[in-house]
């Protein structure tokens, strides 16, 4: 270990000499020497006691406990796993802080499980006392120029290389490349560091250098470093414990029970940080007037007491504090004293570990022991050989206090009665000092006795550890950039998202005026929203959403009653005969007829029929194509209304009055507008997507007369099928279409709705997963299986309130084994394909608003849209991303999004309603 000075122990500046008043000589100091020695014995009931408290603490902290503060901070580290020994590739690893005064770098070369273990290369520099009490950015431009004189020597050339930065100071880590400083120890007092990212820092360092292109991919405590180096054939070791300059541990905790985490299953390495464990109930009967000495007169009085006492940084100055003082009192060397032993720092631990070694004999005390200056006396050889052992002994005791309390923990996490753990150890002190892993060892076995305990030195001070995390760290940030690459297509600019509005503008206007337009534009013989005057009983059907539903609508001054049934249309009549479709239909209407003792009346009936179809007149619609996995023969090009009619003849004894057929979108709007009259467009996005809006009439080509309005169903599910978007279209939408029974078709409809976004994800998931980013690459039956990623899993992942946990859980269902990394890839899979759907969806709804505006020639147009589908109203921010796309492409609309409550049966009841008012007034 290097001079003296530079391990920090400056005296404080101004630091009133209090303490040393205790250090009065006694009257008779012939008991002296063994009154200093019985103050460092430390008893059984002490060390339990330390060890009870240290674990109150840590449970405390693991728990988020904030006041009173608990003594240990108990970091997370994001290492959630220890090696698997399968990482390979070359690393740069840099090491500050572990070992005092001295930086190293390292050359690891890691060959995977089946490759021979390679001596990684080191070279250590020692860092200036000024610069470890200097400016921060001095001392990052330090290790940054040690880096470069490092790899000057190497045959790196110009290669992009990967750096883990070991940095062994107490840390907020909020990842695994983003660690603050919460305070430096050991010795270090640099400025401007303490609440900064020191990744950052040291990025910012490296690029000042500019001589060597250098990722920082990991940031880990040296314990974390010294855990992961554990030879994998000897581990997995569970624990790493330091024990240099400094001292801590880190260890495997169950996630489940670390509050920040919001995490239930797996591991996560927690740093204990135990040098600031100061709870005065169980140290303060420990503490000695050296210790209180040593504190009062160090750079952080009063923090790191647990450290103080066991850290090779203070292990010669406790020792110099003692023999100084049995100098002084005259009891040693003849009461006189060198420079040496008054200076702080004056003894270092290997002079310590040496002259406590009792196969170094007392020659080498004394020599050593005459290098500080001093004329030691026969007897005083071996009184200072007392005092070294004395001081290492406790260190080594309360270490393992302290090791036991993370062993209980460890115990009590597992709910195990006994333990086997393997602790990777590191650190000068026990390389240096001969006796304290015995001592150590012995003690744990008595205060932890039911835990089989096996120590591991790690092989290099845990470079090859830090250079495991950063293989994982590595291979995590490439995920992530395939994750990236792949999510990108997702992301659509402000500029893409005004192309598709100003896109659907003019496809809007050419379906209007009946040109080639990917917008057909189908007028819908709507020309009026409610005015509140309809009154009567109807019957309504609703046809094409993700039920299908039969209602009895009674439209009365007091409002609206609704009394509706669910009935399914099984996949099979949907894609069967379209006689047996529609029998189906007529089968639900006469049950539901029944049972609301209905039969044998002939109510008015309004069909929701969501389907593009040309109507001729509000009770004729001739079905242009099916959409959402509807395919039912011998129906596109006939008149639905026909269809229902012919199916309702074939019925005996039942009588219909089909009098109107509308788009569920003119239903949503109908149904909308009977509260809000300012309801003049219908928006659906659920198992398909749809628009409709009031148009002026002027403006219908396929309809005369210049007054008045007419509703509009947009069909824009269809928009883009001419290939206008297909530079939105990304390989997944493509796959999708591919298997879909309506290849080619509704290409706007298939990247915003229900349908089909859980195929989108699928597909996504799968590429990802290819690529090795997900689930290990492992490619598993359950997610090559169609349609088993369901759009509402996307409503429920990205539900905020659900814990990452909660997501691992409903892709567990799915059979997917997976990491808490894979749960949050899948979670933003999940947004980029949602977010794009609202963006889309909400390009149109401005396309739309603003046609109306500039109609009417407004500066300013306030209108409601009525909104209706299981994807609008269930997935927890697509609504309040339409309405902000919706604010940014159309500023000048006010725009009200109206969810509608019952459906479009009641806006088919309604236009039914108007449909027979009309018809009356024509009668008289
Ligand atoms: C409920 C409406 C119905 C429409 C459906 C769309 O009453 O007309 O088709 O919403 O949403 P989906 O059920 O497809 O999610
Ligand atoms: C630091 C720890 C470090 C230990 C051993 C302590 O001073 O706070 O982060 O692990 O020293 O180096
Ligand atoms: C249909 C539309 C319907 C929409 C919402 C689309 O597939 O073509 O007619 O409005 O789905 O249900």
């Amino acid at each position: 270990m290097d001079s003296i000075g530079s391990l920090g122990l400056q005296q404080r500046e101004g630091a009133p000499s209090c303490p040393q008043e205790g250090l009065r000589c006694p009257s008779n100091s012939s008991e002296l020497v063994p009154e200093c020695l019985q103050q460092f014995r430390v008893t059984g009931a002490q060390l339990r006691q330390i060890q009870t408290s240290l674990l109150d603490s840590m449970e405390q902290a693991l728990k988020g406990q904030a006041s009173p503060a608990p003594a240990v901070r108990m970091l997370p580290t994001y290492v959630g796993s220890t090696p698997h020994g399968t990482e390979k590739g070359d690393f740069v690893v840099l090491e500050l802080g572990a070992t005092g005064a001295s930086l190293r770098v390292l050359w690891v070369t890691l060959m995977g499980i089946e490759g021979h273990k390679m001596e990684p290369r080191s070279q250590e520099f020692m860092i200036p006392q000024e610069v470890m009490l200097g400016p921060g950015q001095q001392l990052f431009d330090f290790a940054a120029r040690c880096l470069s004189e490092f790899l000057d020597a190497l045959p790196v050339g110009n290669q992009g290389l990967q750096l883990g930065f070991s940095f062994s100071f107490p840390c907020h880590q909020t990842g695994l490349d983003k660690s603050t400083l919460i305070s430096w120890t050991k010795g270090f007092r640099c400025s401007g560091v303490e609440g900064q990212d020191v990744v950052q820092l040291l990025r910012d360092a490296i690029q000042r250098q500019g001589t060597y292109s250098i990722d920082v991919v990991a940031v880990v405590n040296d314990t974390v470093g010294t855990m992961m180096g554990c030879e994998p054939g000897v581990g997995p070791c569970e624990v790493g414990l330091v024990v240099d300059t400094g001292t801590n541990a880190c260890y495997m905790e169950e996630a489940r029970h670390v509050a920040v985490l919001d995490e239930d299953r797996g591991r996560v390495c927690i740093s204990v940080e135990w040098g600031s464990f100061s709870d005065d109930g169980a140290l303060g009967p420990v503490l000695t007037i050296f210790d209180r000495t040593l504190d009062h007169e160090s750079l952080n009085l009063g923090a790191q007491r647990f450290e103080k006492m066991i850290g090779g940084l203070y292990l010669g100055e406790l020792v110099r504090l003692v023999l100084a003082h049995l100098a002084r009192c005259g009891v040693l060397f003849g009461g006189y004293t060198s420079p040496a032993l008054l200076r702080q720092g004056g003894i270092l631990l290997e002079h310590v570990a040496e002259m406590e070694d009792p196969s170094a004999g007392a020659a080498r005390v004394h020599a050593i022991l005459q290098d500080l200056g001093l004329n030691p006396r026969a007897s005083d050889a071996e009184f200072v050989q007392h005092v070294c052992a004395a001081v290492c002994t406790r260190a080594a005791q309360l270490c393992a206090a302290a090791l036991a309390a993370v062993l209980s923990r460890l115990q009590h996490s597992r709910e195990q009665q006994t333990l086997q753990i393997a602790v990777a150890t590191g650190g000068r002190v026990f390389e240096r000092h001969p006796r304290f892993l015995s001592i150590l060892q012995e003690t744990v076995m008595l205060l932890a006795p039911e835990c089989d305990v096996s120590f591991i030195p790690s092989v290099d001070g845990g470079g090859q550890g830090v250079a495991m995390v950063t293989a994982v760290a590595a291979r995590l940030a490439a995920h992530r950039c395939l994750l990236e690459e792949t999510l990108a297509p997702f992301r659509l600019t402000r500029e893409q998202l005004a192309a598709v509005q100003a896109q659907m503008r003019e496809a809007m206007a050419k379906g209007l005026q009946g040109e080639a337009s990917s917008l057909r534009m189908l007028p819908t013989y709507v020309r009026a929203t409610p005015d509140g005057s309809e009154r009567g009983d109807f019957l309504a059907l609703d046809l094409g959403g993700t039920n299908f539903r039969v209602l009895l609508v009674r439209v009365a001054t007091g409002g609206v009653q609704i009394t509706s049934q669910i009935y399914s249309i099984p996949e099979c009549v949907a894609q069967g005969s379209g006689q047996q479709l529609f029998d189906h239909i007529v089968d639900c209407i006469v049950d539901f007829q029944e049972k609301q003792g209905l039969s044998g009346q002939s109510l008015p009936l309004g069909f929701t029929f969501s389907f593009p179809c040309t109507q001729l007149g509000l009770d004729q619609g001739i079905l242009l194509n099916w959409t959402k996995g509807f395919n039912a023969s011998d129906c596109e090009g006939q008149d639905v209304v026909c269809l229902l009619r012919e199916a309702i003849g074939r019925r005996q004894a039942v009588e219909l009055n089909v009098v109107a057929i509308v788009n569920d979108t003119v239903g949503t709007m109908m149904s909308c507008g009977y509260e809000d009259p300012h309801c003049e467009v219908g928006l659906i996005v659920g198992t398909g997507t749809n628009a409709c809006y009031m148009e002026e009439l002027r403006n219908v080509a396929s309809v005369a007369g210049d007054s008045g309005h007419m509703c509009i169903n947009m069909e824009w599910g269809a928009f883009g099928d001419d290939g206008s978007l297909s530079m939105l279209s990304t390989r997944f939408d493509a796959s999708v279409d591919q298997a879909s029974i309506n290849t080619g078709k509704q290409r706007f409809e298939k990247m915003i709705s229900g349908m089909y976004l859980g195929e989108i994800v699928r597909h996504t998931l799968l590429h990802l997963t290819s690529l090795g980013v997900l689930f290990r690459g492992q490619q598993t039956q359950h997610l090559q299986t169609r349609d088993i990623f369901k759009t509402k899993f996307l409503s429920e992942i990205e539900s905020d309130s659900l814990a990452l946990r909660q997501v691992r859980a409903i892709l567990e269902d799915l059979g997917l084994s997976l990491t808490s990394d894979d749960a949050l890839m899948v979670l933003e899979v999940c947004q980029a394909v949602s977010q794009r759907a609202a963006q889309l969806c909400g390009a149109g709804v401005a396309a739309v608003v603003e046609k109306i505006r500039e109609n009417r020639g407004l500066e300013e147009l306030t209108v409601s849209v009525g909104v209706d589908g299981t994807l609008y109203k269930l997935h927890p921010h697509f609504s309040s991303l339409v309405a902000a796309t919706v604010r940014e492409l159309a500023p000048r609309c006010v725009v009200t999004f109206l969810q509608s409550e019952d459906g479009s049966g009641k806006g088919a009841a309604l236009v039914t309603a108007v449909a027979c008012r009309l018809a009356q007034m024509t009668c008289v």
